[in-house]
């Protein structure tokens, strides 16, 4: 089983690239640029690593990615993660970013988009590795503020594909978010948000009904609704479910209590996907372990989960026949 997972060409859908800011790479940017970081040593901040919802992470998350100040800087962060998407023979990924969390500390948007392409154009020249960049809004702040991020994003719009929405879930709903997503669709980008992961799956109606969105990111709280899981079956709505995250963040007590295995056995269209995998303990072929390990998992299910991830990419239809 172990073999198949990592023999499997796979993509990801559903990965945060401040996520990927291995303790080792912060210190050496912190040194760099002249920033001080809460730890002494590459050990300290690994202990520090030990989250008990959401919020917690989202805050040593966020102090985390203070240490990327440049252009290379945001090269660095993305190419430490390509050279992951080779060892785990991810051929095909979709990254988040957060703009407002660079932005507002004065790093210019052209500066995080600029690093970040040009390590994904490197990524295909040299592994023929293929990929779509997401920006995120951060549903903390307001939506005159993802408003704003629109905005700076359009002279981007070539290299963004689509908007996405992350952060502190509970107290903000999709709802907050309506219009500024139904601008983004205005503009041509697919939309994705974060929904059911802490909140309850009326934040998953919220975000298929008033967003319209296109994928769910989490989703994993649609089971305490029939109706919903109905649904999202009905319409292969596609689930981006990052297990390793949901423990981390105990959204599950261990990974024999996760639910994924019952999702996929409805008939939903579920993905694995890495999430914040420096925060998290591993990438994403880690995560396919530990699931596999710990619950009754088919050969088949473990192939049905990476088809699905590429029937649900934001590649050409071309490229995906390609795939699969
Ligand atoms: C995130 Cl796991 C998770 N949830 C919500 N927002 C996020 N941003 C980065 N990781
Ligand atoms: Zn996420």
């Amino acid at each position: 089983m172990i073999d198949l997972i990592k023999r499997l060409p796979k993509a990801e859908l559903h990965l945060h690239i401040e996520g990927s800011l291995e303790p080792e790479l912060m210190f050496r940017l912190a040194k760099k640029n002249q920033i001080e970081i809460p730890y002494k040593d590459i050990e300290d901040v690994r202990n520090a690593y030990n989250f008990t919802n959401l919020q917690t992470f989202l805050d040593i998350y966020y102090a985390g990615a203070d240490v990327l100040i440049t252009q290379d800087d945001f090269y660095d962060l993305t190419w430490e993660y390509i050279l992951k998407c080779v060892e785990d023979n991810v051929i095909h990924t979709e990254i988040f970013f957060d703009p407002q969390t660079h932005t507002a500390r004065g790093v210019a948007f052209e500066t995080v988009i600029t690093g970040i392409k040009r390590a994904l154009a490197d990524a295909k020249a040299q592994y023929g590795i293929t990929s779509c960049i997401i920006m995120c809004f951060l549903r903390h702040l307001s939506q005159e503020e993802a408003f704003e991020t629109l905005e700076q994003a359009l002279p981007f719009k070539d290299d963004i594909i689509g908007v996405g929405l992350d952060s502190s879930e509970l107290g903000n709903p999709p709802s907050k978010f309506k219009d500024v997503f139904k601008k983004a669709k205005e503009e041509g980008f697919k939309l994705v948000a974060h929904a059911g992961e802490e909140a309850d799956f009326s934040y998953i109606y919220e975000a298929l009904d008033l967003l319209d969105i296109s994928r769910i990111d989490h989703g994993v709280q649609s089971i305490k609704s029939d109706e919903l899981m109905q649904r999202l079956k009905d319409e292969q709505m596609p689930l981006t479910v990052c297990p390793n995250s949901n423990i981390e963040l105990r959204v599950f007590d261990n990974y024999k209590a996760h639910n994924i295995k019952e999702l996929l056995d409805y008939g939903l269209n579920i993905t694995i996907n890495s999430d914040d995998p420096a925060y998290f303990k591993g990438y994403i072929n880690q995560n396919f372990i530990n699931i596999s390990e710990n619950l009754p998992l088919t050969e088949d299910d473990i192939i049905t989960l990476v088809k699905n991830s590429f029937r649900s990419s934001f590649i050409s239809d071309e490229l995906k026949q390609q795939y699969l």
